[in-house]
């Protein structure tokens, strides 16, 4: 066989193994590593349906292989075999063995459905969360507290988060998945309702899971879950004015050409990201990841990562609706500066 063959036989192979190991690696993305009692359930309903799916293909070859080899025609047999057509014994079993099944797993989704679906927004201890998603963003609004945030879902662990979903704009979905299953933020002004708890401190990823433009696939956030105290300080950080660039250039800049459209502490628009404690975050745009750990594609540290993401949004996240800022070199660099030293201090 010469090389080329080789590799004409090799790829399928190959190309099935990316796909299949592609999803891999991933421990905070992926619903078969659940992180919370909301995924756990959904998970066992996993288990279950598998266990009886695959039960029923081994059964249901294994007595194929069995009469394809035991009742063979044999050479020289010219004997028509018994007949059971229109058996009664056998039409029973088969329609009830299914019926069975179908109970065993019915039950407990039906439960789990409804277990899941329960309204945990009257729970005195429960933090509510409202979330709207944007193309191509998501907003966190925390009612209770008063503030809101971007791309970071900062939670207490352990506590009952409730979250009411909506849109600003087209159909897009929330999903945690080591967390929590997707729930629709519908066009046409209506919430849909659910929660989920994540029980270990850690960052969870979430992913928009609802095709909405060119840069759905980019449209990640994190869910950070902290300790008590911890998201204390988060929410009274969040709060708490802001000081402007101390440059008086990069200042006026940053407050005629940013401050238009975004939020910092009390001052600047509602309508998009706001970006208190930008500096903290482990992201930027919740997909320039802030790390210099080689493992992920995007690298960069913080400053790095603003300033690419300033310098032409549209590069990193194509038909967001930021645009093209004009900005000199040196309010760039000023205006990144001044946002990577923008941190909330929170985590001890
Ligand atoms: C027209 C309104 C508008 C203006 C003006 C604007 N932005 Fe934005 N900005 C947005 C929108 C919308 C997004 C979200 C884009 C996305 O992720 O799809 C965004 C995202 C960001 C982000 C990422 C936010 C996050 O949560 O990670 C940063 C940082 C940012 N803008 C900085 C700036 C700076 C600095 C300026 C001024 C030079 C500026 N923006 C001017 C609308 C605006
Ligand atoms: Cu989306």
């Amino acid at each position: 066989m010469n090389r080329w063959q080789f590799f004409k036989r090799l790829a399928p192979l190959l190309a099935l193994m990316v796909l299949v190991l592609s999803a891999c690696g991933r421990a905070d993305l992926s619903a078969l590593n659940p992180q919370g009692p909301v995924a756990q359930e959904q998970f066992g309903l996993m288990k279950l349906a598998f266990s009886i799916m695959v039960g029923v293909v081994v059964i249901v070859f294994a007595l194929c292989l069995f009469v394809i080899i035991r009742f063979r025609r044999r050479r020289g047999d010219k004997s028509i075999p018994k007949q059971v057509e229109g058996s009664h014994k056998l039409e029973i079993i088969w329609t009830v063995i299914p019926i069975i099944l179908l109970i065993i797993l019915g039950v407990p989704t039906v439960q789990t459905v409804f277990n899941l679906s329960k309204d945990h927004s009257n729970d005195p201890d429960a933090v509510k969360v409202i979330v709207t998603s944007h193309q191509y963003w998501w907003e966190f609004e925390y009612p209770e507290l008063g503030i809101k945030t971007a791309q970071e879902l900062v939670i207490p662990k352990g506590k009952t988060i409730t979250i009411e979903a909506k849109t600003a704009d087209v159909l897009h979905s929330f999903w945690v998945p080591s967390l929590a299953g997707k729930i629709d933020t519908n066009p046409g002004g209506s919430t849909n309702k659910m929660f989920f708890s994540a029980p270990k401190e850690g960052v969870y990823l979430g992913k928009c899971a609802e095709l909405c433009g060119p840069s759905h696939g980019l449209m990640d956030f994190k869910v950070k879950s902290v300790d008590d105290a911890s998201f204390d300080r988060w929410a009274a950080a969040l709060q708490a004015p802001v000081a402007m660039p101390s440059d008086p250039v990069v200042a006026a800049a940053f407050e005629s050409k940013c401050l238009v459209c975004h939020a910092v502490g009390d001052k600047g628009g509602p309508l998009y990201p706001n970006l208190t404690g930008i500096g903290s975050r482990d992201s930027v745009g919740g997909i320039l990841i802030n790390t210099d750990d080689p493992k992920y594609s995007n690298e960069g540290s913080t400053y790095d990562n603003l300033h690419r993401w300033i310098e032409n949004p549209d590069d990193i996240k194509p038909g967001n609706l930021m645009g093209q800022i004009d900005l000199t070199q040196q309010e760039l660099d000023g205006i990144a500066k001044y946002l990577s030293e923008l941190t909330l201090d929170y985590e001890q």
